[in-house]
């Protein structure tokens, strides 16, 4: 039996491109890490604008936001009737502001999805290190997963450090992930969690061949990498990093070894005091989102097809340097090993190869002049089903 992602995960797969914010306290602190004991009124922005970080994302090809609607120092960008440390008690709009259903409202008018971030680790909650927590953090949750509308991500932290007690959480995770399947069937539960794999570095980086069969038990079962990145050295605004905003160069290396390597890039895009994603970060988004189109807008050939050889035809001699190929992993990972080749003169030349091809793997070579080219599988688990094979020629 090949094993094959949910309807869900395969849909995920498609969205490509999401993204993070972190914002909070520590947008305000000029922190990374909260300690749980920073005064609720610190916390003000001064223009805060969803749709400004909405409109920002789209241009740079975003599908989905998840926000840090809690992070390790607990405090909450929602109203919470479980805590204090919250944003009913900052000074912004009047103790009545909600972060959490502006971002969630901003998403469905500009048709992103939308997910949260919700750290199990809690800094400032009391309760936290003792079987107690397990029940506050799934009333957190409840509040989250049913007073905002459709949730399509859930990002479970792995990290779990001490409490405001000294303590260490032993997390009841079958608990957190039943409170997300009844409230919101349609969520994915990353990171810590069965329907999103963690890529193991914070660079943006995957493997090449990275696959989403992964060893679970005795058998395999479907998990998917997802590249986590900062485009700013640091994951919530600092001053300091306005400078230092990734370059294009930067995103488009980034874009290649995660989406081009069979996984889903989530870049984050922190807000700054103003509540707004800053100018040169909105900036630079733009640049990435024209940047893929000119890369991938416009194929010189496309196809689909089955079988151990794809063959595209081309219109007469061309110059070719990329070529795009994706599998239908509705029906599974079932490429074990290919070969793009391309007619060079009259014989055929390698121009790329790989193991694993999944939902998409991107190849840039260096230009060459080709008459045909041919994606030719050398080893499968069951029948090819290719998506697409295409061929590009990038300026
Ligand atoms: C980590 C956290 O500790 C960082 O602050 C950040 O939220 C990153 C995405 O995950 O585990």
């Amino acid at each position: 039996m090949l094993v094959t992602p949910t309807p869900l995960q395969a849909a995920w797969q498609d969205l490509e491109l999401i993204a993070f914010a972190h914002f909070g306290m520590n947008t305000f602190t000029d922190r990374e890490w909260g300690e749980g004991t920073e005064d609720e009124r610190l916390f003000n922005p001064t223009a805060f604008d969803a749709d400004q970080w909405v409109r920002a994302l789209k241009a740079g090809g975003m599908k989905l936001l998840i926000l840090t609607a809690k992070h390790h120092d607990g405090f909450c960008l929602w109203p919470s009737r479980y805590t204090a440390h919250a944003v009913q008690n900052s000074p912004w709009k009047g103790g009545k502001g909600d972060v959490v259903r502006e971002v969630a409202e901003a998403c469905r008018r500009g048709g992103l999805k939308f997910g949260v971030y919700v750290s199990p680790w809690d800094r400032h909650e009391p309760s936290y290190g003792t079987a107690a927590y397990n029940t506050h953090f799934c009333n957190q949750l409840r509040e989250l997963l049913t007073g905002y509308g459709p949730i399509a991500e859930v990002w479970f932290d792995g990290a779990c450090g001490e409490g405001a007690n000294g303590k260490k959480q032993e997390y009841d995770w079958e608990a957190f992930y039943r409170t997300v399947r009844e409230c919101q069937p349609q969520a994915l539960i990353a990171i810590c969690g069965p329907d999103i794999r963690w890529v193991g570095n914070e660079s943006g980086v995957a493997r090449e061949d990275e696959s989403s069969v992964q060893p679970a038990g005795e058998g395999f079962r479907w998990h998917p990498a997802e590249c986590d990145v900062s485009i700013r050295p640091g994951w919530f605004y600092h001053p300091a990093e306005d400078g230092k905003v990734k370059t294009l160069s930067e995103l488009m290396d980034i874009y290649y070894q995660s989406v081009g390597r069979n996984s889903v890039l989530l870049l984050n895009v922190p807000p700054d005091r103003r509540g707004l994603i800053h100018e040169n970060d909105v900036a630079r988004l733009a640049e990435f989102g024209r940047e893929v189109k000119r890369r991938f807008g416009k194929p010189i050939a496309q196809a689909t097809g089955k079988g151990m050889l794809v063959a595209l035809a081309l219109p007469g001699a061309t110059t070719i340097n990329h070529a795009v190929v994706m599998e239908d992993i509705r029906q599974g990972e079932r490429v074990e090993g290919y070969t793009i080749e391309g007619l060079v003169a009259g014989d055929w030349k390698p121009l790329a190869a790989g193991r694993v091809i999944g939902h998409k793997r991107i190849h840039r070579f260096d230009p060459v002049t080709v008459t045909a080219v041919r994606l030719r599988v050398e080893g499968a688990k069951a029948e090819p089903k290719i998506r697409r094979f295409a061929v590009y020629r990038v300026p």
